[in-house]
């Protein structure tokens, strides 16, 4: 059977406790952005718990955001991703830059007639068809945000043309938005939102919409992005006038 810790009295299963253990231990900095944590085989050594107690308290750690997996590398404290707010980059590139697995869990990828107010965004006429995409979008497994886009419908083949990036898609397409008009706002996420990001519901995000043109000025995309509040920095170059 597994070894159990000699202290009886903390409550709560072994694997919850080694979470507050790592979690203070973030929070006190004694665990910095992007250090690796000891292996496993190390971690249930020095708490006397088992590697199916230790695997279980950093799966739920990682499902926080707090640490990331790296294939090959092993655990890490996660550190906010600094993205540059003036430059149009995707999810996908955003994350491969800072070395991190980009991925996405599809809510919605369907072909649909444009509303009236996309129509007014993206300037479509009534009628047009347009390619809804929603997602979880996710970074070495840990979730970073959830993006609604609504991209027209002559800018790409099909909805199956998007596997995983929808830049890239576009690109094949010939259709990357090469501008883009972009808002941001704060947003405390509602209890839907928080389920999918794995955040307490009233937790702060950014609200981000881009609206995405091609040369010629004709409207490729409209997202609507939410992300984490938790785990990003916004950074621009800003010159005087
Ligand atoms: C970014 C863009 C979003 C774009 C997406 C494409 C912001 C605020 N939003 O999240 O508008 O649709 O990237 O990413 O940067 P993908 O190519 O990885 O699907």
């Amino acid at each position: 059977g597994n070894k159990q810790s000699g202290d009886g009295q903390a409550a709560g299963p072994l694997y919850l406790r080694l979470q507050d253990a790592l979690r203070r231990a973030i929070e006190q900095r004694q665990l910095k952005p992007q250090d690796a944590l000891p292996p496993e085989r190390d971690l249930a050594r020095d708490f006397g718990v088992s590697r199916i107690t230790v695997r279980k308290a950093l799966d739920g750690l990682v499902a926080e955001g707090l640490l990331t997996r790296r294939q090959g590398a092993g655990t890490f404290v996660a550190g906010r991703v600094e993205k540059q707010f003036a430059k149009l980059t995707s999810f996908s590139e955003d994350m491969i830059a800072r070395g991190r697995a980009p991925s996405s869990e599809w809510l919605l990828r369907a072909r649909g007639a444009v509303t009236p107010d996309e129509s007014l965004t993206l300037g479509l006429s009534p009628g047009t068809p347009v390619y809804r995409f929603h997602r979880i979008r996710f970074a070495d497994g840990s979730p970073m945000a959830l993006e609604q886009s609504t991209i027209a419908g002559d800018c790409l083949g099909d909805v199956d043309a998007v596997s995983d990036s929808l830049y890239a898609a576009l690109d094949a397409a010939g259709n990357r938005p090469v501008r883009a008009l972009q808002r941001l706002r704060a947003v405390l996420f509602n209890r839907e939102q928080a389920g999918l990001l794995q955040v307490s519901a009233g937790a702060p995000g950014l609200f981000i919409e881009r609206r995405g043109f091609l040369d010629d000025g004709r409207a490729v995309e409209m997202t609507h992005s939410w992300y984490r509040g938790d785990a990003y920095d916004f950074v621009a170059e800003l010159n005087a006038l």
